[in-house]
């Protein structure tokens, strides 16, 4: 592979060791008790629900990656624990008629944000239950939230409740709102007005 030769910080950003929340809307309060992720959509004939214990028990990692939010601040080495996409995708795949374009990605609270599948199952973007070691808090979406490592942080969906499988991609919440399709930091690809006609032609 080439050697990545990015800088460690994307233009544009600046550096902070708080870690700030960033939610629209109310945090979610949810319980694991009653907790389903539900897949639907596209490709799928019948929708695939797992509890809590299920989707856990698909698997486990840990990754350290730095995080970073459009509104310009970047937090390094957080050390995110949960379950791989990688670890969840092959459940899913096995049942599909047809491959999906893209994922639009369902909170609690009505939150969405897609991405497409190649960028969805980016190796190491996983489903995250803990942060720096730590339970994650309500705040930063507890008990489960999405990490895309290497997009800005709206593509890292908090209280994350479901997947819908698209045949075409379609705009998640702030995609729709004026914020990028893509989303790639070292692009600086914040808002939609940037995108060329290739993205422009999915909205
Ligand atoms: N469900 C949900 N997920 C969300 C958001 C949101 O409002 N609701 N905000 C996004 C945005 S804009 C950012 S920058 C990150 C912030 O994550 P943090 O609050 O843990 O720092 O969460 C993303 N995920
Ligand atoms: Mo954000």
């Amino acid at each position: 592979m080439a050697e990545d030769t990015r800088p460690r910080l994307p233009a544009g950003q600046f550096l902070t060791e708080r870690f700030p929340v960033l939610t629209h809307g109310k945090t979610q309060i949810v319980s694991t008790d009653d907790w389903q992720f539900r897949v639907w959509g596209y490709g799928l004939e019948d929708e695939i629900v797992f509890t809590w214990d299920e989707f856990i028990a698909l698997g486990g990692m840990e990754i350290e990656k730095d995080f970073h939010c459009v509104t310009t601040w970047s937090r390094y080495d957080n050390r995110w624990k949960g379950v791989p996409i990688s670890a969840l995708w092959p459940s899913i795949e096995t049942e599909l008629s047809e491959k999906p374009k893209s994922l639009m990605f369902h909170c609690h609270g009505g939150y969405t944000t897609n991405l497409r599948l190649e960028e969805a199952l980016v190796d190491g973007n996983l489903f995250a239950t803990h942060h720096d070691d730590e339970k994650l808090s309500n705040e930063h979406g507890g008990p489960m939230r999405f990490v895309c490592h290497h997009l800005y942080a709206w593509k890292s969906p908090k209280w994350v409740c479901g997947i819908e499988l698209l045949e075409h991609d379609k705009r998640g919440f702030w995609e729709k709102h004026g914020y990028h399709n893509s989303a790639d930091p070292w692009s600086e690809e914040r808002y939609s007005y940037q995108e060329g006609e290739a993205d422009k032609a999915v909205k």
